[in-house]
């Protein structure tokens, strides 16, 4: 029907409704259905209904557990500092200086809910590659970036576990058995600690049962962490399936204790990231990463050097009451994170970890050395150092090793860490090195100009280190260099030749007519060390002097003495006694190191090449980067 439009007129809607009664009538409804939407959030559990309306929140598995709290990125500073270092992009947040990355635009989940254990080892599970493939995309139980393994592995210049095909100066029989003897012995140690105390940090061997002491913020089975790639090298297959099985099932990082930062990253950032570059498995990756991110709190502070001890549960951080003025923080601690944190990076494309660790060498490559040394406590406030106190060995020892390992794993193109390596390589040699009367050469330590004429067990490490840095040293440095390293580890050796059992003391000193022994009973103790060893190791790979072998065999027999007890491996009081006197603990780094270090030395230069990798400070191998984009200012190592 044609209606015809007459002026005046306004026609009726098809309900009859003429338009002001039609707009009241919408308006009506429109104020009805507000009302319904709006009371489906005030229902006292509206989150089933609200995600029907609302896009879900992805939050890959394995990146839970970062605190909120004082100290935490996403909360307010605790300290504010006039310079800040940047702080850490909280998982979700981008990271300003890698919007170039095309991968870190993939996204970290924002915030972080803590998954149950149960959820935990089923996206452990579900993410272990069985083999290291690259995973494309997130997916449950991966991390939202992916490291292509196989490309890695490509870059090696040698089988990770050598050719074993080469032969050494020894009859091939006479080594072979003395390296399945160092086999055995970790088995023994592995095996005693598993049935006494799997799961628990550490074994204790007398009482027969684990101890989870305070180091770890609440972390378990440091133990096993620390294994993982010994058990592998040693090719124990049964015994590392138990071991990567407990990671998979029981390694739970929703713990809400104080860690050390330092422990926790040499044992088991540095453990996890050696498991994930030796095997390809994804469950190691996720977890070194996840917690890496819980270590970020440390960072917190006013000059961007970290304290010492993190807090999981609250995100706060605090120096260790026993140092000087119970607010220092200490070289060794904060100067050997470099290695790690550079492989979190790399491997989960979150920059935040690489510029933590360069933060703190920017900030040493600046300030004032006395003397051109690095004393052991600096103030993470004020950035001054406290007391002039110099140290290789205790407090002192892995900052050093560090810088030249950074060299070294940056495929020889951090040459920062390079120079401040050799700088204070001389600058130890001009202030701290001496000769006894007796000919041994030894490191002292230095306290305000004036020397203790001791060296403690830990400096023995730098035998090794300086054998290691000899190479790239200018030409006519090498061959001293290389002497000074042999000479160090003669001494080392001495420490361990003049006790009754062996084995080396804490500490030895040169005073009062004595030379490289132990004056109290307090340092007549051994606990299992491994730098004597770590020496022998890196020599003998330089000199294939076999007397290395020898000095590591000699050690192997008198841990085979003195040391073996019925459930473990254990230290004992007093090296100068043949009554063993048993310490009740089978260190971890017994296990990570002194059987690695021994093993090594006992195996072809290929196994684990140093072309190839370079050993943390708990002999964690971690490999050198030969990536695309190293050199050209974009690789992270
Ligand atoms: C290990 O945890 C590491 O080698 C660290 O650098 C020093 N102390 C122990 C072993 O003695």
């Amino acid at each position: 029907m044609l209606m015809r439009k007459v002026p005046g007129f306004v026609p009726a809607s098809p309900w009859g409704l003429r338009l002001p009664q039609k707009f009241l009538f919408l308006l009506f409804l429109s104020g009805l259905f507000t009302l319904c939407f709006g009371a489906l959030f005030l229902l006292p559990n509206s989150s089933r209904l609200k995600r029907f309306f609302l896009a879900p929140r992805t939050q890959p598995p394995g990146l839970e557990g970062v605190p909120e709290g004082p100290g935490h990125p996403l909360a307010g500073e605790q300290e504010s500092p006039p310079n800040p270092a940047p702080a850490a992009p909280a998982p979700g947040e981008e990271d300003p200086s890698s919007l170039a990355s095309p991968r870190r635009r993939k996204g970290w989940a924002r915030r972080p809910q803590p998954t149950r254990p149960r959820e935990e080892a089923t996206a452990a599970r579900s993410s272990s590659s069985g083999g290291g493939g690259r995973a494309e995309a997130p997916q449950e139980g991966s991390l939202p970036f992916s490291f292509d393994f196989h490309a890695f592995r490509s870059r090696l210049r040698h089988p990770v576990l050598g050719t074993r095909t080469r032969g050494s100066e020894e009859p091939q029989s006479l080594v072979q058995t003395r390296r399945e003897k160092i086999k055995e012995m970790m088995q023994f140690a592995w095996q005693s600690y598993k049935r006494y105390a799997m799961g628990k940090n550490e074994l204790q061997p007398l009482t027969k049962d684990g101890y989870q002491g305070n180091m770890f913020g609440g972390l378990s089975g440091a133990t096993v962490i620390d294994s993982l790639d010994t058990l592998y090298l040693m090719e124990l297959k049964e015994e590392f399936q138990e071991a990567k099985a407990w990671v998979e099932e029981n390694f739970h990082l929703n713990v809400s204790g104080e860690a050390s930062l330092f422990e926790v990253n040499i044992r088991y950032i540095g453990g996890l990231l050696s498991a994930f570059y030796l095997t390809g498995e994804e469950v190691f990756r996720m977890k070194a990463i996840k917690l890496g991110e819980k270590l970020l709190p440390a960072f917190n502070t006013p000059t961007g050097i970290p304290k010492g001890v993190v807090n999981f549960k609250s995100g706060s951080n605090r120096s260790w009451g026993w140092t000087t003025t119970g607010s220092s923080s200490i070289l060794a601690e904060f100067g050997s994170l470099h290695l790690e944190f550079l492989h979190l990076s790399e491997l989960s494309g979150n920059q935040v970890f690489a510029e933590k660790v360069r933060h703190i060498r920017k900030f040493l490559r600046k300030i004032d050395k006395p003397f051109g040394l690095y004393p052991n406590f600096i103030s993470p406030v004020s950035g001054n150092w406290i007391q002039h106190h110099v140290s290789v060995g205790g407090l002192g020892d892995s900052f050093y090793e560090y810088l030249i390992k950074s060299w070294l794993m940056s495929a020889k193109t951090d040459t920062e860490a390079k120079d401040m390596y050799y700088e204070a390589l001389t600058a130890i040699e001009t202030h701290l090195v001496n000769v006894s009367p007796g000919g041994l050469t030894y490191i002292a330590e230095w306290r305000g100009g004036n020397l203790d004429h001791k060296m403690g067990h830990l400096a023995c490490f730098s035998g090794g280190m300086i054998a290691l840095g000899a190479e790239d040293a200018e030409e006519d440095k090498r061959a001293h260099y290389r002497e000074l390293a042999a000479q160090i580890t003669k001494t080392c050796h001495e420490s361990y030749d003049r006790s009754d059992t062996k084995l080396g003391p804490e500490a030895f000193w040169f005073n009062s007519g004595k030379e490289a022994v132990a004056t109290q009973l307090s340092e007549s103790y051994y606990i299992l060390r491994p730098e004597v060893v770590e020496s022998y190791m890196y020599l003998w790979r330089q000199t294939h002097n076999p007397i290395y072998r020898e000095w590591g065999w000699e050690v192997v027999m008198a841990l085979e003495k003195y040391c073996r007890t019925e459930a473990g491996f254990a230290g004992i009081q007093d090296v100068y006694s043949s009554i063993p006197n048993h310490d009740n603990k089978q260190q971890t780094f017994f296990l990570a190191e002194t059987l690695k270090y021994l093993y090594l030395l006992f195996s072809e230069d290929d196994m684990l090449s140093l072309e190839d990798w370079v050993f943390n400070t708990e002999a964690h191998p971690l490999p050198v980067n030969r990536s695309d984009s190293a050199g050209r200012g974009g690789g992270h190592l």
